[in-house]
C-alpha cells in the first residue's frame, strides 16, 4: 500500500482544506493508499466535517490519518508522495528527509484551479529545488484534457441523478434541514458568497420579482447585506426572513456532503472560491460563481478565461446575459445587478439545459484523484 502525506495550511475559509479533504478521502476510499493529512487548522475542517474533533492532535476519519501540523515538526519518514497544497510549503525539517530517503518521494505542488490558456503549459512541469536532491511538480486541475481535471468521487453522478430523480429522497433531505418542502413555482436558490455591496441589490430584485424565491443562506454569510434589506444584525440558524416575493432561510453550515445535497436540490447555486464552485458544476443546475479576489485584480482574468470557456456553448444573447450578471455579482456592482438578474433570468430554460450540458461534459473528462495518482505511479516507477 503506498504512503501518501497530504500538506494543508489554511489561509483563510474553507476552500484550501475543502479541496484537501476531498482528495485525502478520496485517495484513501477509492485508491486503497495510506493518506496523511497535515494541516494547521482543524477547527475549520471540523466545519465541513463535523466527525474531526478540533482539540485531538492525531486522529483518523474517513480512513485518513488526520494530523495537526504544527512547529517543531515531528521527526517521521515521509511518505512515497508528498502533496503540498497550493504552495504552502512543507516543513524545512521533513523536506530535508525527503532528500535522504531512497528512492526519493514524488514531491507535486496542488495548484489552485483555472480555466486560464497557460495552465496547459505548465501542469505537470517538473521544477528541480534549488539545492537539494528533490524535483517538485506542478499539478494543475482543470476543465480541459491536459489539465489535471476536477475533483469528483466515484459514483458522484449517480448519486446526484438519483437524488434529482427521487422525490422522497428530496423531501427527506428538506425534513433533514427542517425546512418545509419547497412550494410549487418557487426558485430554491442557496446563496454562499463573499461580503459585497450587491448582494442586497439580488435580494431586493428577488423580492420586487415575478416569481417566488426561496433562499438558503449559511450562517455567517451576507450578514451586512441581510440587515440592509431586513434589518438586525445577526441571523442564527432556522431564522426566516421574508419581503414581498423573496424568503430567505439561515441553514447551520453542512458538512461536504450534505451541502452537496443543498447544491443538488436547488434551481440555482450562487457560489465563491474554488471548492463549491466545482461542486456547483457537477450538480447540473445553472451557478452564478464569485471568484476569491487576489492582489492587483489577478482574479479577473481567471474570472474572464471560465466565463468565456463556459459561454462557448450558448446562443450569444444568453452569453451575453450570462456574463453580465456574473461580471456584475463580482464588481460588487449595486446599480447594473437587478436589471442583470432580470435579463438572465429571460434565459432560465436555457441556461438549465446548458447546465445539465456542461457538467456532461466535463463529466467526460478524468477526474483530478485518478490524474494524479496516474501521475505519481509513473514517477514512482
Ligand atoms: O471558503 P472559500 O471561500 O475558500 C476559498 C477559496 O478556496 C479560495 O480559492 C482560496 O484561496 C481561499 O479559500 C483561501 O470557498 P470554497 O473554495 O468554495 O470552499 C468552501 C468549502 O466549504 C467547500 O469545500 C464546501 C464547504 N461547505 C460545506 O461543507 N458546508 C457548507 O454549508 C458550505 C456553505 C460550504
Amino acid at each position: 500500500m503506498r504512503s501518501w502525506d497530504i500538506f494543508c495550511t489554511v489561509v483563510d475559509n474553507y476552500g484550501d482544506i475543502g479541496v484537501c479533504w476531498r482528495l485525502a478521502r478520496q485517495l484513501s476510499a477509492e485508491h486503497g493508499l495510506r493518506v496523511r493529512l497535515w494541516v494547521d487548522d482543524l477547527a475549520s475542517l471540523h466545519r465541513i466535517c463535523p466527525d474531526v474533533a478540533p482539540g485531538i492532535d492525531s486522529q483518523r476519519s474517513h480512513g485518513v490519518e488526520i494530523n495537526r501540523w504544527r512547529e517543531p515538526f515531528p521527526m517521521l519518514e515521509p511518505a512515497e508522495v508528498v502533496i503540498e497544497a497550493f504552495a504552502c510549503n512543507p516543513p524545512a525539517s521533513y523536506v530535508a528527509a525527503m532528500a535522504a530517503k531512497q528512492p526519493k518521494p514524488v514531491w507535486i505542488n496542488l495548484e489552485y484551479l483555472s480555466a486560464e490558456a497557460w495552465v496547459l503549459g505548465c501542469h505537470g512541469l517538473p521544477s528541480p529545488h534549488p539545492s537539494l536532491p528533490l524535483v517538485k511538480y506542478f499539478f494543475f486541475p482543470g476543465f480541459v484534457v491536459g489539465t489535471g481535471g476536477l475533483l469528483a468521487e466515484q459514483g458522484l453522478i449517480e448519486a446526484r441523478e438519483q437524488f434529482q430523480r427521487s422525490e422522497e429522497e428530496q423531501a427527506r433531505f428538506w425534513a433533514e434541514l427542517r425546512m418545509p418542502q419547497p412550494a410549487i413555482g418557487e426558485l430554491q436558490v442557496s446563496l454562499f458568497c463573499y461580503p459585497h455591496a450587491g448582494i442586497g441589490s439580488l435580494l431586493e430584485a428577488w423580492a420586487a420579482g415575478d416569481t417566488r424565491v426561496r433562499c438558503l443562506v449559511p450562517e455567517g454569510t451576507a450578514t451586512a447585506a441581510l440587515s440592509s434589506v431586513f434589518g438586525g444584525q445577526r441571523f442564527a440558524p432556522g431564522e426566516i426572513l421574508r419581503k414581498d416575493w423573496l424568503e430567505v432561510r439561515i441553514f447551520p453550515f453542512l458538512d461536504q456532503d450534505r451541502y452537496d445535497r443543498l447544491l443538488w436540490a436547488c434551481d440555482l447555486n450562487l457560489v465563491r472560491g474554488e471548492d463549491s464552485f466545482v461542486r456547483a458544476q457537477w450538480a447540473a443546475q445553472p451557478m452564478l460563481w464569485q471568484i476569491y479576489q487576489q492582489q492587483q485584480d489577478a482574479h479577473r482574468p481567471k474570472l474572464k478565461a471560465f466565463l468565456d470557456l463556459y459561454c462557448a456553448g450558448l446562443a450569444p444573447e444568453c452569453a451575453r446575459a450570462v456574463t453580465r450578471l456574473w461580471q456584475a455579482w463580482n464588481r460588487g456592482d449595486t446599480a447594473a445587478i437587478g436589471s442583470a438578474w432580470r435579463d438572465y433570468w429571460k434565459h432560465w430554460p436555457s441556461l438549465q439545459a446548458h447546465a445539465r450540458r456542461w457538467s456532461e461534459s466535463l463529466a467526460a473528462e478524468g477526474r483530478l484523484a485518478n490524474n494524479l495518482a496516474k501521475f505519481c505511479e509513473n514517477l514512482l516507477k
